[in-house]
């Protein structure tokens, strides 16, 4: 018995609208889910799309026979930085397949095993930095976490280094990327004619996108240029060497720009807000921290980490499930059914809609994680008690062949930081009083978020 999905009444013209904030959408539409339920639809600027925030439809829409990855507005209109690379190629597009099979192997287990060692230089700057300003200088978590996991990609991926940590200005690479993300945004919700007439704003855009694609063409210049360029095992010399197993061919000069921008840009915000969430649930949560305290003296002591260390931190691992669940840094991502069908065998859908996958409902559904859903326990992720979860209830990766790629190394990455700085700091929020205020650009940060770190021989 189809059922129509509930909409809450449109106003004319401007649709749905009034209730979302512009500013923080993803917030937005967590209340509305509160209100509507875990399915519903929204008309916004002349499109509409479908909300899913529950384990139960979230489930079906990833069945991979029934439902593929959707290139939706946003992600269109970001095309003009990451073209038909990984994260926004369309997937019938050839490039996506051939850079696929191509990237794999680096970032599976033994690949992201030999960057160890670039993530903890990067770390080690970083720990340097808090030792040397010392307790008394204030932190701000979300900026520090940015340049750790920035100067981490370009070093893992590009063999570059931003130097992020011995400088007061971000590298100029880091506006024009903000500045051309926060504009592929505006144009998301902007009708192109719009966008068309503002001059002064798309001079800008132009201008950013040109340093940033300059930025990646130096890059690939230099290494070619370089005698020693082939020897060297990072992400950009298989790009511009590797041979897809399947076609026997590379990738393109233009292709392996895209990759590099793709990158750069989901590579970074994404892990440096999760580091922030955790540092911020962590501080909120002094039992949890405890607890986890005692596993990295238990495990590190006083040893520099080693990549074997990591497997035996597993309450580390855990803490940074939970961040991601509650709040899943990368917040939604969008599929269509191939054909028409049911979903959850009741509402129809055809390959026209967009159904969102909003990871912060989901991640908060009752039924799928019990009535504390809201509360940090990172024992949920105790594989024993995980193993009763019910499947799809987890999604801050994505879904299928279209999921995170760099999963494994955000997670690595983010493991031996938070370790370190476990291992090392005491740590105090520097505003008693901070309320916790997301920032929602792409991802979701703790804005504003400030704390003092103490090394812990000093109080010894
Ligand atoms: Mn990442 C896809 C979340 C870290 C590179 N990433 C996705 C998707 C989510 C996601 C969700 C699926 C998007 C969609 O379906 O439209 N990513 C994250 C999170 C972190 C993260 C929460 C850190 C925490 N991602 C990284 C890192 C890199 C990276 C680090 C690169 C080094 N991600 C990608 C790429 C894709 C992707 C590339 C697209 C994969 C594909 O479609 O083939």
């Amino acid at each position: 018995q189809p059922t129509a999905i509930p909409q809450p009444r449109p106003m004319p013209l401007i649709g749905n609208l009034p209730d979302i904030d512009a500013k923080a959408p993803v917030q937005s539409l967590m209340r509305l889910a509160r209100v509507h339920g875990s399915i519903f639809r929204l008309t916004v600027a002349g499109t509409t799309v479908t909300i899913l925030g529950s384990q139960e439809f979230v489930n079906d829409v990833c069945d991979e026979s029934r439902f593929a990855k959707k290139v939706h507005r946003p992600l269109q209109v970001l095309r003009d930085l990451g073209g038909d690379g990984l994260f926004t190629a369309y997937n019938e597009e050839p490039n996506w397949a051939k850079a696929h099979r191509l990237l794999m192997p680096a970032f599976g287990p033994l690949g992201i095993r030999s960057m160890f060692d670039k993530m903890e230089d990067i770390a080690g700057q970083m720990m340097l930095r808090w030792e040397r300003f010392g307790p008394d200088a204030t932190i701000d978590v979300a900026d520090n976490m940015t340049r750790l996991t920035l100067d981490t990609i370009a070093l893992c991926a590009f063999d570059y280094r931003f130097n992020s940590f011995y400088q007061d200005q971000m590298h100029p690479f880091v506006h024009a990327m903000v500045g051309a993300l926060d504009e592929a945004g505006a144009r998301a919700r902007r009708p192109d004619l719009v966008s068309k007439l503002m001059l002064q704003t798309t001079r800008r855009y132009e201008a950013d996108r040109t340093l940033l694609n300059r930025v990646a063409d130096t890059l690939i210049a230099e290494r070619k240029r370089d005698p020693e360029g082939k020897t060297r095992h990072d992400l950009l010399n298989l790009m511009l060497e590797g041979r897809d197993p399947e076609t026997g061919e590379g990738l393109s000069e233009e292709n392996v720009r895209y990759q590099m921008l793709t990158f750069l840009v989901a590579g970074h915000e994404t892990t440096s807000g999760l580091l922030s969430f955790a540092l911020y649930l962590l501080l909120r949560n002094p039992e949890v921290l405890q607890k986890a305290r005692m596993q990295v003296d238990g495990v590190l002591g006083d040893e520099t980490p080693r990549i074997e260390h990591l497997a035996r931190l597993r309450y580390i691992e855990q803490i940074l499930q939970e961040s991601l669940r509650l709040w899943p840094t990368a917040p939604a991502f969008a599929v269509a059914p191939k054909a028409p069908t049911l979903l959850a065998g009741r509402y129809p859908v055809t390959p026209d809609d967009t159904l969102f996958v909003l990871t912060p409902i989901l991640h908060r559904d009752p039924k799928a994680w019990g009535e504390d859903a809201e509360a940090f326990r990172p024992e949920r992720f105790d594989p024993a008690v995980a193993a009763a979860l019910p499947p799809n209830a987890w999604k801050p990766f994505g879904n299928g062949m279209r999921s995170c790629i760099g999963r494994g190394f955000a997670l690595q990455e983010a493991h031996l930081v938070l370790s370190m700085i476990l291992q090392r700091f005491d740590l105090t929020e520097a505003d008693p009083g901070y309320k916790l205020e997301v920032a929602e650009t792409l991802t979701l940060k703790p804005h504003g978020f400030r704390i003092h770190a103490r090394r812990r021989s000093d109080v010894a």
